[in-house]
């Protein structure tokens, strides 16, 4: 088998935890697998990808673009894995994309006919995001957070260790019933539960490659995207003394963040924030929306006294002032733990510029 998968699914679904525990459980039973970061920023080794290399994982990215407009590269990269014996290759795309299954899927057919055995188009959603739809609550990400699923041939229910198993049967019966064409699938990728389900849904099922209306560039797509904004920083800092507290750092930073999203009356769908130190000990926090409790998927296992950062934020919210408030909460956050910066690379961008 030489197969490669598109893990869509909207910012935090779980996309990269996901292609991250599934490499390793495929990898583990099945023959080699490997994961794709896709990244609309610019340059290498950013957070999806460099978290994936920390945790010993099998990945690569692909950055600067949507994989939906790298068609060519797309070939090169699975055609590389398949010769180092890869049987499955995964790549997610941006978490507000849509439109992978006609750019990615019939793109690749149409120029690469017979080369490659896709599997079903797959996305990720959470419960909290089932909660929004099923209430008609999705605000100015509706368009999005519904026609991403509209795509789906496989549709994964994740995160499902945060629901009971009555409301995990019910959102799959409400996803099955809203989208028909699609198998769903639960799992719970941090607590790697599914995993066997969604190999096997990813072995033996075929992508449909149907055509579905999803509005590609029209009214709601436009207006969806003329909300939201990039925002890409990586600094090092050195440390003052032997006790500094990396994860209290990036959980101090994440609710800043927070606190100043939600002040200026904006939300932030996800914020990243990854740090290591030179040897490989690292800490990732995560915000997934100014109504929510920051998480804290990795931790330091000790005091550091350097650390790299990453830092990528996903808002609903205009670049302009994305930038100054993120520059002012590292900035204030920074100063209270008496770190001095160096900053490599920054860059704010609006996903309708
Ligand atoms: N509780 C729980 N959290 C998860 C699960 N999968 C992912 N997460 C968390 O959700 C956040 C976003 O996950 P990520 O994989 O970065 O989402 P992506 O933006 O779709 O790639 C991170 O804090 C993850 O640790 C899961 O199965 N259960
Ligand atoms: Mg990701």
């Amino acid at each position: 088998m030489r197969k490669f998968a598109v893990f869509s699914g909207f910012l935090g679904s779980g996309k990269t935890t996901t292609m991250m525990a599934l490499t390793r459980y495929y990898t583990e039973r099945y023959g080699k697998a490997a994961m794709i970061s896709n990244d609309l920023g610019h340059g290498v080794n950013l957070a999806d990808n460099r978290l994936a290399q920390l945790a010993g994982c099998h990945a690569s990215e692909m950055t600067d673009a949507c994989i939906c407009y790298q068609n060519e590269n797309l070939a090169n990269r699975l055609n590389e894995y398949y010769a180092d014996g890869c049987q499955l290759v995964i790549s997610d795309i941006p978490g507000f994309g849509v439109g992978a299954l006609e750019h990615v899927y019939h793109g690749l057919t149409e120029k690469f006919p017979g080369q490659f055995d896709l599997a079903p188009f797959t996305v990720l959603v959470e419960p909290q995001t089932v909660d929004l739809l099923r209430s008609g609550q999705g605000g100015d990400m509706e368009y999005l957070l519904d026609t991403q699923l509209v795509e789906a041939d496989l549709i994964v229910l994740n995160k499902c260790d945060w629901i009971a198993e009555a409301e995990k049967e019910a959102d799959r019966a409400w996803l099955a019933e809203r989208y028909p064409q699609a198998q769903v699938l639960a799992i719970s990728a941090k607590k790697q539960e599914g995993l066997e389900d969604l190999c096997q849904a990813l072995k033996q099922g075929k992508a449909s490659l149907r055509r579905p209306d999803i509005g590609y560039g029209g009214e709601a797509f436009q207006a969806a995207m003329g909300k939201l904004s990039e925002y890409y920083l990586q600094y090092h800092a050195v440390v003052c003394c032997r006790t500094f507290d990396g994860n209290a750092y990036l959980m101090d930073m994440a609710a800043e963040v927070q606190a100043r999203i939600r002040e200026a009356g904006f939300e932030i769908p996800h914020l990243k924030l990854l740090a290591w130190e030179p040897e490989g000990d690292y800490g990732k926090a995560d915000l997934l929306g100014t109504g929510r409790p920051v998480e804290m998927p990795h931790r330091f296992s000790r005091p550091c006294t350097e650390i790299a950062v990453l830092l990528n934020a996903s808002a609903v919210c205009p670049p302009d002032v994305l930038d100054p408030e993120l520059t002012h909460a590292i900035q204030k956050v920074s100063r209270r733990y008496q770190l001095e910066l160096t900053i490599f690379k920054k860059e704010a961008f609006g996903m309708g510029d």
